[in-house]
């Protein structure tokens, strides 16, 4: 309750009620439109027929949203970025410092962090629907969202499948099911493609990096170990936790085969490197030896439609050979059909410059 307690401070709280007349205001404006697009979890409220509507979303609360959502702040760079990839941006009004992709995401109202945003600047955007997931955002924020009468959709995707899934279902809430449709069509096909070809190739032992001091990686429930499993790779931690602790000693013990890191930016991959190669216990895995490491876009992190760039990504790196196609002249090539399908300019900066670091290690994963 630190955040809203932080927030309900005595002088904050004429602008707050004025933060939520305007909101209730513009709520009881919005008119009845076109259910169409609503899928079989969606049904009418009693209370005030065609103006609001009721949905379940995926930690399984009921959720009363206007007919139509007009306004959405984002406190999750993964559902940003989701919008953006459903094409519905417009009524993006607010994310967090962190959602930083596609470009165009910095420039909206920033609202604090992603566990800590600043209420305040939530309410005063006025959104009528405030999206958060679970596997980042803080139950105390969702409660004293409900608190100012702000309604919030969580999501809460454990495997890839569940990200196509979860992606499509917003699109749905949000009046959007075509977007929604095209997008999990096109990344069942790029996965199916992946999947095809990486038919038969050794599984790769990995230890994922979301932290190194302490290290912390992943558990075989979330979304990431399973992206590992989509590029040809399984987690060598087996907790049941999703976001375990492993000491050290239980890392050298293991030996992956490659550890895999998300990058942020890529002068800190150069210069951590060479701390962490240096430091006890890491100098101790093989694969730090042997320099087999692989670092991806940090899209791996998001449980968003652009992670399966990031699995593309990461299978060639861990696997090579399987996108070598022979060409014409006898020799071999590298499969354009294969490679990952960037889709922007920076995108695809972001990747060339995160192989080129492929020798290099970030100092976490963020
Ligand atoms: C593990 C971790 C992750 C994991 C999961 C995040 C998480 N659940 O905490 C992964 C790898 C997915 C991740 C991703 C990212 N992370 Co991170 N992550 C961490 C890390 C290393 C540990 C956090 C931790 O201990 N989590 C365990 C507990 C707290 O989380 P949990 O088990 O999921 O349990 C919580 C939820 O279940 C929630 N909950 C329970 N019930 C319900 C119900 C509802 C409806 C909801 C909404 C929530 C909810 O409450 C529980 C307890 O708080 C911290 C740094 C650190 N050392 O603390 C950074 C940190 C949290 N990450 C951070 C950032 C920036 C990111 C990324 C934006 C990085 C990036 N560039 O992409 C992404 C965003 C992902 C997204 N969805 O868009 C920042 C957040 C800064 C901020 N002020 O908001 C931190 C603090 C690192 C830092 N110093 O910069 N991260």
């Amino acid at each position: 309750m630190l955040i809203f307690r932080r927030y309900r401070g005595a002088s904050e709280i004429p602008r707050i009620c004025a933060g939520i007349c305007v909101f209730l205001g513009m709520t009881l404006l919005a008119g009845p439109v076109g259910a169409g697009s609503r899928q079989n979890s969606l049904r009418e409220s009693g209370g005030a027929p065609g103006k609001f509507r009721e949905v379940t979303d995926e930690v399984g609360r009921t959720v009363r949203i206007p007919q139509t959502v007009r306004r959405i702040v984002s406190l999750a760079p993964s559902l940003t970025e989701t919008i953006y990839a459903l094409g519905l941006q417009n009524l993006l009004v607010g994310d967090t410092d962190y959602c930083d992709y596609p470009p165009d995401a910095m420039k909206k109202h920033k609202v604090g962090g992603a566990i800590n945003p600043n209420m305040e600047e939530v309410a005063a955007l006025r959104p009528d629907l405030v999206l958060v997931t679970k596997s980042l955002n803080r139950l105390e924020t969702v409660n004293a969202l409900e608190e100012l009468g702000i309604p919030t959709y969580a999501t809460d995707p454990h495997t890839v499948e569940e990200i196509v899934t979860s992606s499509r279902r917003l699109a749905d809430v949000l009046g959007a099911r075509e977007a929604g449709a095209a997008l999990a069509t096109d990344l069942d096909r790029r996965l199916a493609a992946l999947k095809e070809r990486l038919e038969g190739v050794p599984v790769k032992r990995v230890l994922f990096v979301v932290w190194t001091a302490p290290l912390i990686s992943v558990g075989q429930k979330t979304f990431i170990a399973d992206a590992l499993r989509h590029a040809g790779a399984e987690s060598i931690v087996e907790s049941q936790q999703d976001w375990p602790h492993v000491s050290m000693e239980e890392a050298v013990h293991l030996q992956p085969e490659y550890l895999v890191f998300a990058a942020n930016h890529s002068q800190e991959a150069a210069k951590d490197l060479d701390v962490l190669a240096e430091r006890p216990g890491w100098n101790s895995l093989e694969a730090v030896k042997e320099r087999k490491l692989a670092v991806i876009s940090d899209a791996v992190n998001r449980p968003a439609p652009r992670i399966v760039s990031a699995i593309e990504d990461l299978a060639r790196q861990l696997h090579p050979e399987a996108f070598r196609v022979p060409e014409k002249s006898g020799g071999t090539q590298t499969s354009p059909a294969a490679a990952p399908e960037p889709n922007s300019k920076r995108e695809r900066r972001r990747m060339k410059v995160a192989r080129a670091k492929e020798e290099e290690m970030p100092a976490c994963a963020h």
